[in-house]
């Protein structure tokens, strides 16, 4: 199996250079708002968020049952674990050109050039003179978190969705968009018009959307990645070049259709830390209705070729839990074959998580890289109901891996918060392992040591 989850022990080290502060998220990164179609970027020493903002459509608010977003925000983080949201960098009203009741902000880029930060957006223009459908803006700004100031018109030249803005190494950059084909042009060095007529990117699907062109190079090979509609839902896929212009070559696919039906999917691709991470979406926080969709990270690897292995979806996501933190086990690494199942705790306020259900003796979860530092462990709390009561133990690393604790929750119907005496102390960075040892079953919410 050739998947990104065989190579935890490189990401464990590449965790250990970049952990420093206190983390605690998972997958989805960002909590509590939705947040699609993740262009990341690194500004400096910190990753820059800028996603679509999808919100609900009400009645007079956007089209019920369809993409609704009427705002811009940016986030950041130096760990890719705890994201600090800047708040709103740019709304709908305040778009010189656009049309401020259209609800569909939707997918934006960003990139930083001689001191300036260029966002790009799409936009549907608040008259017929622009011309019909999505025409791309450009907002600029002093610092990546904003303010933001947009230009007074859009693109002249550019009609369509998901900018991707790619600056070569001789400087020279480009914009990328969909219009049912994807597109490519030169932008002059004033960031905000085009130097020439776009191009129609040959050689890539004829068939099925193509959407969210998204170009990164490395070692000299130009990768263009795109969700594409290859059977009934978007997957993302790859197509390999020389330069940024192509002639490109339809290489492979990164992340295959979501299993649970979301229909979109959108990507960024960034390196970090010495690591590579692939940014992508799915509905986790809205599993009834997917134009609600939230940020997700994987790390990403190549082949020595510079082909890309195909990324295995995690709830664990990226960086390095502290063992003080409320640790969300229900996002686990690996399970068990069966008895394990994960659901919202509460399915009426999605954002306050999940729980994991452990079913049958001997069914297990594995939570890789728990930094414990120099804190001492010497005991644990686990929130947990068990109808029936029920025992789990706490191993490190594997299931007949050192104990660390085992919990007994008392029968009932409410969530308990065990306290428990920790075994061995632990210090360092360390994968759990949680294994239900009792006939009957066990939800849990998280753990944290003190
Ligand atoms: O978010 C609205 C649209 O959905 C984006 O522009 C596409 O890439 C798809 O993710």
């Amino acid at each position: 199996m050739r998947v990104n989850s065989q190579r935890s022990s490189i990401v464990l080290g590449a965790l250990m250079v970049m952990a420093s502060v206190n983390l605690c998220a998972q997958n989805p990164v960002i909590k509590g708002q939705y947040t699609a179609d993740p262009t990341a970027r690194v500004f400096g020493d910190r990753v820059y968020l800028f996603p679509s903002h999808d919100i609900r459509a009400t009645e007079g608010k956007g089209r019920p049952g369809w993409f609704c977003m009427e705002d811009y925000h940016v986030y950041s983080s130096g760990d890719l674990v705890e994201w600090k949201d800047h708040g709103v960098i740019l709304s709908q009203t305040t778009i010189p050109w656009a049309n401020p009741r259209a609800y569909a902000l939707w997918a934006p880029d960003a990139i930083s050039r001689n001191g300036k930060y260029y966002f790009y957006f799409p936009a549907p223009a608040r008259d017929s003179s622009y011309g019909r459908g999505f025409s791309v803006g450009v907002a600029v700004a002093d610092v990546p978190e904003g303010p933001y100031r947009p230009e007074p018109e859009p693109i002249r030249g550019v009609h369509g969705i998901d900018p991707n803005v790619f600056i070569d190494r001789d400087g020279q950059a480009y914009l990328y968009w969909a219009a049912r084909d994807l597109y490519v042009a030169k932008l002059k060095p004033n960031m905000t018009e085009l130097d020439g007529p776009p191009q129609v990117i040959q050689n890539l699907p004829t068939t099925g959307l193509k959407e969210g062109p998204f170009m990164f190079e490395r070692n000299g090979k130009y990768y263009l990645t795109y969700p594409h509609v290859e059977n009934k839902t978007e997957r993302l896929e790859y197509a390999m070049g020389d330069g940024p212009l192509g002639p490109f070559t339809v290489t492979g696919v990164i992340m295959d259709e979501s299993p649970t039906g979301c229909w979109t999917n959108h990507q960024s691709v960034i390196e970090f830390g010495g690591q590579w991470y692939l940014f992508y979406h799915h509905n986790d926080y809205s599993p009834g209705f997917d134009k609600n969709r939230s940020t997700r990270i994987d790390s990403l690897f190549f082949e020595a070729d510079g082909t890309i292995l195909k990324v295995i979806p995690t709830l664990r996501g990226v960086g390095v839990t502290d063992a003080g933190s409320e640790i969300q086990i229900d996002r686990y690494s690996m399970a068990s074959a069966a008895g394990v199942t994960t659901a919202l705790l509460d399915t009426l306020l999605p954002f306050q998580g999940w729980k994991v259900r452990l079913d049958s003796a001997g069914a297990w979860i594995r939570y890789n890289a728990v930094r414990f530092g120099d804190r001492s462990g010497a005991t644990m709390e686990m929130r947990a109901a068990a109808g029936q009561g029920g025992t789990v133990e706490i191993r490190i690393g594997r299931s007949d891996g050192p104990l660390l604790a085992r919990v007994d929750i008392p029968a009932g119907l409410e969530w308990f918060v065990v306290p428990v005496h920790v075994a061995e102390r632990q210090s360092g960075l360390h994968n759990l392992v949680v294994r239900l040892t009792s006939a009957s079953a066990v939800e849990i919410d998280w753990v944290r040591f003190e």
